[in-house]
């Protein structure tokens, strides 16, 4: 294997929660065709040799794999390293190039790198496509009846009483605001098609809620806000550029289809940002840290992209 490879090195809190200490993120310098599970497996074998030090005779076995929308596949390989210990490996590939080889290392499992980690800048992933816009297409999505319920790990346990939404981090004006509180800044309702990475739509879904631009501007955001890092009671975080905030259809949403929403979609306050795939919906939603620098997501730090726009098939990190 002689090719090159440059990798980044993230975590993230609700991965550790899952037992990953940390992910090593890498991008093949060079194009690495694809043909199938096996010949991937060889592939990745490679890849590992060079990442890690030491681990250039150890055996990958292959796990599952899946479509993301019409033009991506990520496969799933196990690096066995002792008994039951292994590195996680996510191949994300495009049409049938390798784009991008994500190593999820357990605690436990001490692993040493054989090079320098490189610096992930997010703001250059933004450059392409110009100014945010409204969707009018959806490339590689199908379009399903009803919302596919997500969560990293169950249902919370909400207790609306002491639920409070925090704004704080780069701004001027923290605020913790409740149900009520909410309600009484005034509802908009919205109608939007919704998005998920993975490759399905729903037309038409109903949200109500309060403009995110509306909460943002009584929390006076400084200039230096460039970044939403968002956290969520069951432990999922996400982050999306500040512009996007700023949408007139970007919400805190409080009801969908006209009633309040359930347990499973988000209850009490979930993010709606309707231009941007799914994953940037945080459900069950208590904090919004406004940050003048990027951090990685619960999904951003196995891949996806900082920003996220339908339009533009933001599924995955390019840089
Ligand atoms: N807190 C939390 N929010 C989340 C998720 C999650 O796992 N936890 N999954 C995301 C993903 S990937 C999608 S596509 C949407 C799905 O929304 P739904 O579960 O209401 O259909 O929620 C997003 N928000
Ligand atoms: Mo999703």
């Amino acid at each position: 294997m002689s090719f090159d490879v440059k990798c980044y090195v993230t975590w993230n809190e609700g991965l550790q929660r899952r037992g990953v200490i940390s992910v090593v993120d890498c991008v093949p310098g060079e194009l690495v065709e694809v043909a199938d599970v096996d010949t991937l497996a060889y592939t990745v074998r490679g890849i590992v040799g060079k990442v890690f030090t030491g681990l250039e005779s150890s055996s990958v076995t292959f796990d599952s794999n899946e479509p993301i929308g019409s033009t991506h596949m990520i496969y799933r390989y196990h690096v066995n390293i002792t008994g039951d210990k292994y590195i996680g490996v996510r191949a994300v590939v495009y049409g049938k190039t390798l784009v991008r080889l994500l190593f999820t290392v357990p605690s436990g499992v001490g692993v040493e790198l054989g090079f320098k980690p490189e610096q992930y800048t997010a703001e250059k992933e933004l450059e392409a496509g110009g100014p945010p816009r409204e969707i009018t297409v959806a490339p590689g999505q199908v379009y399903v009846d009803y919302p596919v319920v997500y969560s990293i790990s169950g249902l919370p346990q909400v207790d609306v009483s002491k639920w409070m939404l925090s704004i704080e981090g780069e701004v001027d004006k923290p605020l913790k605001l409740s149900l009520l509180d909410l309600y009484e800044m005034g509802l908009d309702e919205i109608i939007v098609d919704f998005h998920c990475v993975t490759g399905w739509s729903v037309r038409g879904l109903v949200f109500t809620g309060v403009k995110l631009k509306k909460i943002l501007e009584a929390s006076k955001i400084k200039p230096s806000a460039k970044w939403i890092y968002v956290e969520s009671l069951d432990g999922y975080t996400t982050v999306l550029p500040i512009e996007e905030a700023f949408d007139e259809k970007a919400l805190i949403a409080l009801e969908m289809n006209r009633k309040p929403l359930s347990i499973h979609h988000g209850y009490p306050a979930r993010l709606l940002i309707p231009r941007l795939y799914g994953w940037k919906s945080a459900k069950w939603v208590y904090k919004l840290h406004l940050m003048s620098k990027y951090r990685d997501g619960y999904w951003e730090s196995l891949g996806y992209h900082p920003r996220g726009r339908v339009d533009l098939e933001e599924r995955f990190k390019k840089a």
